[in-house]
């Protein structure tokens, strides 16, 4: 009662007029009741902070006890660990041979196929060369003969890695998340990559329109998670490349290192064997499995029949006339106007871009040719329609490279005979160093642009 509020020096209360006197009086009582109201606050507040440290060290005591029953109930489950997988073929070192081996076949792979999509969908500042002529033949048999290759390779990785799927902890920290969701989709993409790729060959362009676009896109995921998986896994790869000749332990349990090493290196050498004869002519005879040989008409493979692209009538009607248009005007040529201008022979291969390639020869007239005799410039692009309009490959472009060379042909013979209605009578365009998708048969239209 004897402390001194602030306020009771500054403002004493008024001598006279209770009504004057009592309002001071009031502010002075608010103010200690305010006062005295945080006060218990605090205190109430303290308290209650204090209940509530406890009751968190008490929860996370639970919690913590909770986890550790969890842990010994996972330990007791029937499920593997990783350390149990003591067969040759889960080591370090198995998996980074393979592994180093499928990187390659990968990188093949995705440099070949980003090629063969340039040439088809050239940017401007493309260029592809028309010589050497098997060039193309070549980049787009490795890149079917690389994924092949990796089937193999890529099955064996993953069952010599498969342990690791039982780790545990199942997730250390963040980085280590995001390391094994990293190999989530470099599996699934490397799986729809192989799989989808070798249906397309096998079944010959299942998916018509989606399967380039996707297989295309999808190779981007692929690559750049295995950029990621490389980076991360660098450390272990180099430690189990450089380590000396370390004597080899007995398997427990099935195959040694060696013998799975051995295994993958046949079973990935059989499958290459099976199916390069499709691009590999020495290989021809030994390839089981090769999805295309010599069997079609004129011995050389049909992709698309003439049947199938519905130009039956319209390629056979004797009054057929090729459409050349130039800045000059179109011009109509009949076939035995087109016989009649020089004709040049020439030796190249159809390589289709599933993979197969065949070596023919072809007799029509050079495209340097048909376009000074239409008044037009070698080395002009030129866009070929074909009769085929229900297809996606009813058109196309030459560039200027092609136009430019003689061995680029409006073929109208093959083999010696006139081309047969299959493969594009009566003319089709080919050309050395070029998809076998690009090689338009049933050529109704020429443009120069
Ligand atoms: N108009 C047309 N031309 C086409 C095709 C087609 O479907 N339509 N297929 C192409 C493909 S994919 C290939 S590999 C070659 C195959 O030629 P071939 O059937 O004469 O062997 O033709 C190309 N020319
Ligand atoms: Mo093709």
């Amino acid at each position: 009662m004897t402390e001194q509020s602030p306020l009771d020096d500054e403002e004493p209360p008024e001598p006279d007029g209770e009504a004057q006197a009592s309002r001071p009086g009031r502010l002075v009582a608010a103010w200690r009741g305010f006062d005295a109201w945080v006060d218990e606050a605090q205190t109430r507040f303290g308290a209650r902070a204090a209940q509530a440290r406890a009751s968190a060290t008490q929860a996370k005591t639970i919690a913590r006890q909770a986890k550790s029953r969890v842990d010994e109930r996972i330990e007791r489950l029937p499920i593997p660990k990783e350390e149990q997988f003591k067969g040759g073929a889960h080591g370090e070192r198995v998996t980074a041979r393979i592994g180093s081996l499928l990187g390659i076949a990968f990188l093949i792979c995705f440099i070949t196929g980003l090629l063969s999509h340039l040439i088809q969908h050239p940017p401007e500042w493309f260029f592809w060369p028309s010589r050497p002529i098997w060039l193309y033949r070549i980049t787009q048999g490795a890149h079917v003969i690389s994924g092949i290759a990796a089937i193999p390779l890529l099955l064996a990785k993953l069952w010599s890695v498969y342990p690791k799927l039982f780790e545990r902890p199942l997730v250390r920290s963040l980085p280590h998340a995001l390391e094994r969701l990293s190999i989530l989709v470099l599996s699934g993409a490397a799986f729809f990559e192989l799989s989808s790729g070798l249906l397309n060959v096998a079944q010959n362009y299942p998916w018509n329109f989606y399967f380039p676009q996707v297989h295309y896109a999808v190779a981007w995921v692929a690559i750049g998670s295995v950029f990621v998986h490389v980076a991360v896994k660098l450390p272990v790869l180099r430690r189990a490349l450089t380590r000396g000749a370390e004597p080899e332990k007995p398997a427990a349990t099935g195959l040694s290192r060696r013998g799975f090493l051995r295994t993958t290196w046949i079973a990935t050498g059989v499958a290459v064997v099976a199916t390069a004869g499709a691009t590999v002519p020495a290989l021809r005879n030994v390839s089981g499995l090769s999805w295309r040989t010599d069997k079609g008409t004129q011995k050389l493979p049909v992709n698309r029949t003439a049947v199938a692209a519905q130009v039956t009538r319209t390629a056979r009607d004797p009054g057929w006339r090729l459409a050349v248009v130039t800045r000059a005007g179109t011009k109509h040529l009949t076939l035995a106007e087109l016989r009649a201008l020089p004709q040049t022979t020439a030796e190249l291969p159809i390589a289709c871009v599933e993979g197969w390639s065949q070596i023919a020869t072809w007799r029509g007239i050079s495209f340097p040719d048909l376009l000074r005799a239409v008044g037009g410039e070698p080395g002009a692009d030129v866009r070929v329609s074909s009769m085929e309009k229900a297809g996606l490959y009813g058109s196309s472009m030459l560039p200027g490279e092609h136009t430019a060379d003689p061995l680029t042909l409006l073929a109208l013979e093959l083999n010696g005979e006139v081309l047969n209605l299959d493969h594009g009578y009566p003319c089709r365009v080919i050309a050395p160093s070029r998809p076998g998708v690009l090689q338009t048969k049933w050529v109704e239209k020429l443009e120069v642009l």
